[in-house]
């Protein structure tokens, strides 16, 4: 079992080769019938779209990554918490991104868990939000440009683990803190530490308020119907060691009542804490249930149709099934070893992630519950040691029912072996018959934890083909150079394939901000511009205005060039700044260099191919 993919891979490829063979033996065609139908399952030919956008955290890599699926082709890397400097994302000290991103923390992350926005039980492609566990944060994603529209810290946790969005009205996103403090009192008293849920302006991402509580919280999701939101609790213990931690034999699946918790807050029931309103979920009874699981639960799932939480649990080999509305466990199913996550189909079936087993599991939810003895539908080996695993569409009320991926911590020798460390794995499973089948495996960076895959239909009119000019944008002819003091503002055009200016001066010590407008107006046409030896590497995709500022410190000429591909005349497409001693006279040139100006401005020295 642990091979078939191996072998669907490899006739994919002779498939690919050399089409489909014709062999005699009955078991050979069989065979290749089999082999050339998980191929077909995945292949997408060249200049064809997948099916599904997949939108995969990227865990310590700071990033979310964009698959198409089935193909398993890798699209785009979304840079968030981290810089990026292909893409001019936050590397540039003086740029607008970066300073975003350095105000809320340090310049890497770690996302768990990708969220899209919903209406009406539905994906609507609008928003996928993410956390930073590492340091606290929680970032918004506008899917019509797949980049970054906001980043936030969130207050008085730590661990900023779990993510979901508040349904069905996507009006907050609620973010758990996973490691306790004393936020209160930034003691190191562990008596007194607490954790936290936050609840966050899903647009602004402002921290609305918060449920403090003794213990911890580890994975969240929303009901359905605007009352419950559900959160898994491994440290009821409120521990500080691991062992402590699994003292209990059973911790919690917290429900916050999210109504009373605004009541509350409307009624002044709170404590500011760092400008943020925190209730005490003692002081506010029914505002937090801790419905009893066992020991150490992971993972926690609404079903579709909103009627049951699915605690996964860890180190028991159940999934506990609680009453979405009476907060009732209702049964404890055995899935297997080391249940971590659970995601669904369209016909009633659950899927959990087994990390000891590495093996995903499908089984039926009412069977479950009614005790029927064979609700274990199917089982399949995956490689190796699954996290996350989610079927397509499956955070919303109508998943698709067809794909599943299952998001492995180990590839071992999946892949070329390049040393020691591995790449993470994914594979792609077909769920739409009663049977799973893993019909391909794709590697990715470290390390996906969670995904989330919507249709293309769904999302690919909102994504816009170039940006709206900006009322910050250069136009064509309006560029210039404005000196105030030491201050250098020099607003610039690139299209294939120049800069204007082609040149622009300064004195040393100047500060130097750049607007540079990207004025083409076709989709794709991304230029950059590097500043030799400034450290300074500027992406503008079409229509789109970026601002950078440095001080122009070294004395000399500095090229600068564009650092996309963009057109026969790409190499030329390069301009110069020429810092000067301070009092030298300066020239103010804009527009094409034309020769006249060239010999004045470089000392009349002509080109000797001229
Ligand atoms: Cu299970 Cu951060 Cu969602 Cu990893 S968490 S697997
Ligand atoms: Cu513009 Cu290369
Ligand atoms: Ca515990």
């Amino acid at each position: 079992m642990k091979t078939t993919h191996f072998v669907i891979l490899a006739s994919f490829a002779s498939i690919l080769l050399a089409g489909c063979n014709s062999d005699t033996t009955a078991k050979k065609e069989k065979e290749a019938a089999q082999n050339k139908s998980a191929a077909e399952r995945v292949y997408v030919p060249p200049g064809k779209l997948d099916d599904y956008y997949a939108l995969l955290s990227g865990g310590q890599s700071g990033s979310v990554f964009v698959f198409g699926i089935p193909s398993c082709r890798f699209i785009k890397e979304i840079p968030i918490f981290e810089p990026r400097a292909a893409l001019g994302y936050a590397n540039n000290p003086g740029s607008e991104t970066y300073k975003r991103l350095a105000a809320t923390g340090p310049l890497w992350g770690d996302t768990h868990h990708p969220v899209l926005s919903q209406t009406d039980g539905r994906y609507d492609g609008h928003w996928l939000w993410i956390n930073d566990k590492a340091n606290d944060r929680v970032a918004k994603i506008d899917l019509r440009t797949f980049e970054v529209a906001e980043i936030k810290l969130v207050p008085n946790l730590q661990g900023a683990h779990g993510l979901a969005t508040y349904l069905p009205s996507c009006k907050y996103v609620f973010v758990n803190g996973e490691l306790e403090t004393d936020a209160a009192g930034n003691s190191t008293d562990m008596e007194k530490y607490r954790s936290a849920i936050a609840f966050l302006d899903a647009q602004t991402l402002e921290t609305k308020f918060e449920v403090s509580f003794v213990g911890n919280a580890d994975i969240a999701t929303s009901g359905k119907d605007g009352r419950y939101v559900f959160s898994t609790m491994y440290n009821t213990e409120n521990a500080v060691s691991s062992e402590g931690m699994i003292e209990r034999d059973r911790d919690a699946v917290g429900a916050i009542d999210v109504p009373l918790a605004e009541k509350a807050v409307a009624e002044g029931k709170f404590t500011k804490i760092n400008g943020v309103p925190v209730i005490e979920s003692e002081k506010v009874p029914g505002v937090l249930t801790l419905i009893p699981v066992p020991k150490n639960p992971h993972g926690c799932n609404v079903t579709p149709d909103g009627k049951y939480v699915l605690a996964s649990g860890k180190l028991s080999p159940t999934v506990s099934i609680i009453d979405a509305h009476t907060l009732r466990t209702i049964a404890e199913p055995e899935v297997g070893l080391g249940p971590l996550h659970t995601t669904f189909d369209n016909r009633g079936n659950a899927y959990t992630s087994l990390f000891v087993d590495s093996q995903i599991v499908k089984w039926n939810i009412e069977k479950a519950i009614k005790g029927e003895p064979d609700y274990i539908v199917d089982r399949v080996d995956v490689h190796y040691n699954v996290g996350h695993t989610k079927a397509a569409g499956a955070d919303s009320s109508y998943p698709n029912g067809d794909w599943l991926i299952s998001l492995n911590k180990l590839s071992k020798g999946m892949f070329l072996p390049v040393g020691p460390a591995m790449p993470e794995s994914q594979e792609l499973i077909d769920i739409s018959g009663e049977k799973m089948r893993v019909v391909a495996a794709f590697p990715s960076l470290p390390e996906p934890h969670d995904a989330v895959m919507i249709p293309r239909t769904t999302l690919e009119n909102h994504v816009v083909q170039t940006y709206e000019q900006q009322p910050t944008a250069v136009k064509l002819g309006e560029e210039k150079v404005v000196r105030n003091g030491n201050k250098v503002e020099v607003y610039m055009t690139c299209i294939r394939s120049k800069f204007v200016p082609e040149q622009f001066e300064v004195h040393q010590g100047d500060e130097v901000k750049l607007h540079l407008t990207n004025v083409e107006t076709v989709r794709d046409m991304t230029h950059g511009l590097a500043l030799s030896r400034y450290g300074i590497n500027v992406a503008v995709d079409p229509g789109l205005t970026t601002e950078t500022t440095f001080v122009a410190d070294k004395l000399g000429t500095y090229w600068y060039y564009c650092t996309w591909f963009c057109s026969a005349l790409h190499l030329e497409m390069r301009g110069r700044m020429l810092v000067k001693p301070v009092g030298a006279e300066l020239n103010e040139t804009v527009g094409p260099i034309t020769k006249a100006e060239k010999a004045g401005s470089v000392g009349g020295k002509e080109s000797s191919f001229e």
